[in-house]
């Protein structure tokens, strides 16, 4: 090909939806389907088209499974736990070699790592919310509108109209509890205990505010100059500029208004309240985890710590690992958590009645590495990237008996997965909205047939909005910015350069158009199926106990947007 012709093809990329000719005939199996067939992204028709006849059989193998182990437990469906660490790149637990070159330990994860299935290809989203929305929604958030982190008051959130994997285990029978981490919105409709939870225990916000924008990082330098008495500035005539009024920890039952605890009218946020917090959730998730068991019904239990996201040493504590970086430490804590969660679901005796999920939401939060004290491991970059480093995390499943133990599976996996995978193994799956696009396939089979079972080779990377990168098999494109020529998208082979450091020409030659027509596709959908809105309201509602300081805030914002 000319260099001329390559040029051409590329450029085409960027030509979005110009080809309907192309795209109307590759569109055509998604019109075929079957109402009452969930929908899911134009690519996996392609991959269905050439597999009906294996999954079929792979399906049944599923169903059988499942059927039996649903006898022999009363007709129950197993326990879920699903534990999400945030901001840990691939390579950071559940591998003592890389323990060793790190200077940290793991022991608990990597036992749990031992006794379950790994996944070597697990993707997420770049950042915190969307890779929560995804899990959630199972489906990318760019169609729910919430592909971008939310890091201070927003009066936005995930919508209502959004039916999430709480909410269908719901329906199948589940009790429902949320500890830890929300980070989907400060609007009533958008917490946990409106999106299928019977109960939750979180933050409204995430650590930006609640570990970072402490008096001490503030004196620290950590977080600069937030406070509203930090530095005296004799020319700020804006009294309102910077924050204040947060609210922090909220608990909340089904159907009811949550309430603000742990937290006074005119108390600071301390570093001491962030460790407090993070305590009281690993205590809750036990003791949630010994109510649950008790119950006649199965039970979904979602623990998202905020550590290992830690910014400051907890004073007087002794440093215990050689890396010594804050994340490090609290990773450190964070594992023996796990270790007391895995220990309990065992002395309770219903390990092979519980399957336990654990993985990371992102990779690292590169921009405090040098607090911290993590890296990216063997990939480049990091949260909001979209390079591996952003997107690539480890993620363990244990089910003794169902899901096979110390084996890693090679299967590309992505977080909205674990929403349709869950599902089907909740005997949940006929609650999986059949009206809009879902993302998540399901990959029940790789989880209890193993390796080699898994039915993705494709995933889509969003930045906010705009979709920024495609993997394909081993095959990673990058796509050009706005009006850069189409010579400048990138292409890489990940196995022989999994740092994404040198973009292959001889990739580029013979992908170009398979990649374009496999972006018109993506893109043609989205235009059958348009992407939602995400939900809307004033900060801070559905709340029973606002702070006096909290209201005038919320005051103050509504003003702005008016
Ligand atoms: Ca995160």
């Amino acid at each position: 090909m000319t260099h001329g012709k390559f040029k051409k093809r590329i450029h085409m990329l960027k030509t979005k939806l110009s080809h309907l000719a192309i795209a109307s005939c590759i569109l055509a199996p998604i019109t075929m389907l079957n109402a009452g067939d969930i929908i899911h992204d134009a690519e996996y028709s392609i991959l269905e088209s050439q597999h009906a006849e294996k999954w079929a059989k792979d399906d049944k193998v599923v169903d059988t499974k499942l059927a039996d182990y649903r006898k022999k437990n009363g007709g129950k469906s197993p326990n879920i736990i699903y534990i999400l660490v945030d901001d840990l790149s691939f390579g950071e637990m559940g591998i003592p070699e890389l323990n060793y070159i790190r200077g940290s330990k793991t022991p608990n994860i990597n036992k749990l790592a031992d006794e379950s299935l790994s996944f070597m290809r697990m993707y997420t989203e770049p950042s915190c919310t969307p890779s929560r929305v995804a899990m959630m929604t199972g489906r990318h958030p760019v169609r729910n509108g919430l592909g971008e982190v939310k890091a201070t008051v927003a009066g936005a959130g995930l919508a209502k109209s959004e039916v999430t994997i709480a909410e269908i285990l719901s329906k199948a029978g589940y009790n429902t509890v949320h500890i830890g981490k929300w980070h989907m919105g400060d609007i009533a409709e958008s917490y946990p205990h409106n999106q299928g939870f019977d109960y939750a225990s979180f933050p409204i916000h995430q650590q930006v505010l609640l570990a970072l924008m402490t008096t001490e990082c503030d004196k620290t330098g950590e977080l600069k100059g937030w406070h509203v008495n930090s530095g005296k500035d004799p020319f700020a005539l804006d009294s309102k500029f910077k924050p204040g009024g947060l609210v922090y920890g909220l608990e909340g039952y089904k159907g009811q208004e949550a309430k603000e605890v742990d937290f006074k009218a005119g108390e600071e946020w301390t570093q001491k309240h962030y460790d407090d917090m993070n305590d009281k959730y690993q205590r809750q998730a036990m003791e949630q985890l010994q109510k649950l068991a008790k119950k006649d019904e199965p039970f979904f239990l979602q623990y998202w710590p905020l550590i290992p996201l830690d910014f400051t040493h907890t004073p007087g504590a002794e440093i215990q690992m050689s890396n010594g970086g804050s994340g490090v430490e609290s990773l450190y804590k964070l594992d023996k958590w796990v270790g007391e969660i895995i220990d309990e679901v065992d002395r309770l005796g219903i390990a092979e009645e519980t399957m336990i999920v654990l993985m990371a939401d992102n990779g690292r939060f590169r921009q405090y590495d040098s607090i911290l004290g993590f890296s990216g491991t063997i990939y480049r970059g990091g949260k909001v990237d979209t390079s591996e480093g952003a997107v690539r995390v480890n993620a363990f499943a244990r089910w003794p008996g169902m899901i096979e133990k110390d084996k890693l599976a090679g299967d590309m996996i992505h977080i909205t997965d674990i929403y349709t995978t869950f599902a089907r193994i909740a005997n949940a799956t006929e609650y999986i909205p059949r009206d809009r696009v879902i993302d998540g396939l399901d990959q029940s089979a790789l989880f209890l047939n193993g390796e080699g079972n898994g039915r993705r080779d494709y995933v889509f990377i969003y930045s906010g909005d705009t979709l920024k990168s495609i993997v394909k098999q081993k095959y990673k494109l990058e796509l050009p910015p706005p009006g850069a020529p189409g010579v400048a998208a990138k292409m890489y082979d990940l196995q022989r350069d999994p740092r994404e450091e040198a973009p292959s020409i001889e990739i580029a030659l013979w992908a170009g158009s398979v990649f374009q027509d496999l972006t018109q596709r993506h893109l043609m959908q989205m235009q059958k199926y348009p992407n939602a809105k995400v939900g809307k309201d004033t900060p801070y509602t559905g709340i029973s106990n606002l702070r006096p300081e909290s209201k005038k805030m919320v005051e103050d914002f509504m003003s702005w947007s008016k």
